[in-house]
């Protein structure tokens, strides 16, 4: 189980009005940015957010900072930019804390053993970030990363009640308007239910759907959330010991959602059955989604750290599906998933409205997910490539001039997820400037000198 005890790594001097700590949220939607000693950093405005986007085991108090698996300090008084990061980022992944003491000191403590660098050189924290980024990638076999092609996303124009209709109208109206778009990805609608990944007859035929897209000469997307399950799934009903217990991973489409134990007998079958029916209908690029929900606590069937579990899962689909295919990961624990997708989504979700829910930035939201887009950046063209969500061009879009100006400045995915028909010549013209290839290169460029490492002894 993971450690709730933490143990003081080192005390820190600041200047108290320069000093910068960088906090990396645990998952795609959980906030990232850097706060000034001074500030406060984002928490759950809603219980039930803690758990679907933050990360769900540690509730921390109000008068600290908190990262997880790194966290970056810039003392702000000239001397070196110190990160503190996980030591073995395949493993349980710390929960780094950095609590204000006097009004010039900084103590951090972590439940894990970390490693402590110095960065000399690295004049910002994105800087320092991109070193320690670097380092994680030296020491692990990455594949090479994609520039993956641009893609039509379902969701943010027909949401749940996505038909097969729906999709080969926008196929017959992005041909028809030479859009520059290569993958139709579906989105979530096209299930029976999460947790039961057959097709809905609500959605029509999916496999009709996939040939249309194929001789389009498109490729086919689809969206899933494999290790979530809807407590009135079929799969919770018949399979209640694959579902993992004392995890709770929220509530959504209009039921509470349960956690698959992917460690159970069977479990793990059944998912990749479901892998090889897409894959065998044609899909090329899944969107896989609420990965949290695989790298939860509880008490597994075999006993095995949850990060584990959860690279071990992601790791069997990423061999049933193929190197060639396109994983995207979203709502996925950021540092586990690294190696394991090809594209990751850095954010919350983009959205027709500007600013999220109750201002609580892991929630739908264009200024939300802008943010946090630009606080992890670093991690673009070394991890993965940056998903920064859709861009929405409709003209009913809150500011869409700013959600456009962001994607373009960063170097990562690019979908987009309008109706074809609600796109005006802006939109039009917008499609074309920006929906591209994706770039591999990092956005960021390392630091000039590598860390020095271990200023202070990592915890035993
Ligand atoms: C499909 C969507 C889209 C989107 C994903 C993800 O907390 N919630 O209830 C919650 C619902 C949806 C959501 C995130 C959180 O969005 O990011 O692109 O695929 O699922 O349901």
């Amino acid at each position: 189980m993971v450690s709730l005890h933490f143990d003081e790594i080192a005390e820190i001097e600041i200047d108290p009005d320069r000093a910068l700590v960088y906090e990396l949220g645990w998952q795609s939607w959980s906030p990232s940015g850097s706060y000034s000693f001074k500030s406060t950093s984002p928490r759950p405005f809603k219980k039930i957010w803690q758990a679907m986007a933050y990360r769900p085991e540690f509730v921390d108090p109000s008068n600290c900072f908190q990262s997880d698996g790194v966290l970056i300090v810039n003392p702000g008084d000239g001397r070196p930019i110190v990160s503190f990061g996980v030591a073995d980022i395949q493993g349980e992944i710390p929960h780094i804390l950095a609590t204000p003491k006097g009004n010039k000191n900084l103590v951090i403590s972590s439940n894990l053993p970390i490693e402590v660098r110095s960065w000399p050189s690295a004049v910002t924290i994105e800087e320092a970030l991109s070193g320690w980024a670097d380092s994680i990638v030296s020491e692990m076999e990455l594949r090479p990363l994609k520039a993956i092609a641009p893609a039509w996303c379902s969701w943010y124009c027909y949401w749940f009640n996505v038909t097969q209709n729906d999709i080969i109208e926008a196929l017959g109206a992005i041909t028809k308007a030479q859009l520059p778009i290569t993958t139709i990805q579906i989105d979530d609608g096209w299930q029976k239910a999460i947790g039961d990944w057959a097709i809905s007859k609500r959605f029509g035929d999916l496999k009709s759907t996939i040939a249309a897209i194929k001789n389009a000469g498109k490729e086919s997307g689809i969206w899933l959330a494999p290790f979530l399950v809807g407590a009135n799934s079929q799969l919770a009903e018949k399979n209640p010991s694959w579902i993992l217990d004392g995890a709770d991973a929220g509530f959504n489409w209009n039921q509470p959602l349960l956690a698959l134990d992917t460690t159970a007998n069977g479990a793990m079958d059944y998912l990749l059955e479901t892998f090889t029916m897409l894959k065998e209908l044609g899909v090329t690029y899944f969107k896989l989604d609420f990965l949290y929900a695989g790298a939860m606590e509880g008490n597994r069937n075999r006993e095995v750290p949850s990060e584990v579990a959860y690279r071990q899962a992601m790791a069997s689909i990423r061999e049933c599906v193929g190197d060639e295919a396109t994983i995207v990961g979203c709502g996925a624990p950021i540092l586990s998933s690294v190696g394991l997708v090809d594209a990751m989504r850095i954010s919350p979700d983009i959205s027709p409205l500007w600013d999220p829910p109750e201002q609580d930035l892991s929630q739908p939201g264009s200024r939300a997910a802008i943010l946090n887009s630009r606080a992890r950046r670093a991690l673009h063209g070394r991890f993965w490539v940056n998903d920064p969500d859709c861009l929405l061009l409709r003209p009913s879009i809150e500011n869409r001039e700013l959600i456009a100006d962001a994607v373009a400045s960063t170097n990562g995915l690019r979908t987009f997820s309008d109706p074809i028909s609600s796109l005006d010549d802006w939109a039009i013209a917008k499609v074309h400037e920006l929906i591209t290839p994706a770039e591999t290169a990092p956005a960021v460029p390392s630091p000039r000198v590598a860390s020095v490492k271990d200023i202070s002894q990592p915890a035993q």
